[in-house]
């Protein structure tokens, strides 16, 4: 059996005032917990480096692009990066990329997968982003995602690393099916995510109760219906006003939540997990091969 023990790495608040150099410090430390704990794998939350700035209607690009890291590894970030390799720790960092691309100046919002000997394994680019593109002041706090990066270009990418079928994605994404389902179709067997979630949606206050049920909602649909591991990862707390959900937890391909953040601070919540567990989901009553009908599906792609 294949086991990899993986830690959820929830981050508290992380204010506009912190610098980069101050959260790497704070990352630097999760990774020594993890070695104490024996983790091979260290997940972030999505935007790690710096605080929420989504939140914020912006118009001086110079402004907006001091949140974005034009290189990966940065001079702030290479301590990051020296330190998991020094610990022989993997770690998935979610950041604002500012890509030169086709000739012209791309923004992402991304995550990457960094492999225990440093090397950038795989890299992903949130293709589903909430909230709104223009100003609308009106709210309490906007969530500008549109505004400032463009729609993921590299798919769902799925590759071998650490032992498994490893995956990713991003906040809102693991609020979509599709999302687990294109993973599941290339056999997944754990799906990274890191989360900037308000507990309050402007546009639809009633569900605000619920956005504790809707997040594990979201992730063990996921895990079970493609008998995958999902490890959700939040930046949680107040951060800049704005009270954020935290709830990070390692689900189980069953759907069970086998481990969970009893905070919403900075917390390692770790896991050994059984790579194995998986496959009799995906062996019997998820054999995309045996039961699936795609083209019954069509519907689902071509609107
Ligand atoms: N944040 C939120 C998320 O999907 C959101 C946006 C909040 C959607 C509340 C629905 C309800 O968790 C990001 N960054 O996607």
């Amino acid at each position: 059996t294949r086991f990899l023990t993986v830690g959820a790495a929830q981050m508290g608040p992380i204010q506009r005032s912190h610098t980069r150099r101050d959260v790497v410090e704070r990352l630097i430390a999760h990774l020594r917990e993890a070695r104490r704990m024996g983790c091979d794998l260290v997940v972030f939350p999505e935007l790690t480096l710096t605080t929420f700035f989504p939140r914020w209607w912006m118009k001086d690009q110079a402004e907006i692009d001091s949140f974005f890291e034009q290189e990966m590894p940065s001079n702030e970030t290479a301590a990051l990066f020296n330190e998991a390799k020094r610990l022989d720790m993997g770690f998935c960092l979610g950041y604002a990329e500012l890509a030169n691309e086709d000739g012209r100046i791309r923004r992402f919002n991304t995550s990457i997968l960094v492999e225990r000997d440093g090397r950038i394994v795989a890299k992903y680019r949130k293709v589903h982003l909430p909230g709104h593109a223009g100003h609308e002041p009106e709210r309490p706090f906007q969530h500008l995602e549109k505004r400032y990066f463009e729609v993921g270009n590299l798919g769902f990418p799925v590759v071998k690393a650490f032992g498994a079928n490893m995956g990713m994605c991003i906040c809102n994404d693991r609020r979509w099916p599709e999302t687990y389902r294109v993973m599941g179709l290339q056999n997944v067997e754990m799906v990274l995510l890191g989360y900037n979630t308000p507990l309050h949606n402007a546009p639809s206050p009633d569900h605000d109760e619920h956005s504790w049920f809707h997040n594990q909602l979201s992730m063990q649909a996921g895990a079970y219906q493609n008998g995958t591991w999902v490890v959700g990862v939040a930046k949680g707390g107040t951060e800049e006003g704005v009270p954020s959900l935290a709830d990070s937890m390692i689900v189980a391909p069953s759907g069970k939540v086998v481990a969970r953040a009893g905070g919403d601070g900075d917390e390692l919540v770790v896991h050994r997990c059984d790579l194995d567990a998986g496959k009799s989901y995906k062996t019997t009553t998820f054999n995309f091969a045996v039961h699936r009908q795609p083209d019954q599906y069509r519907m689902i792609v071509e609107r």
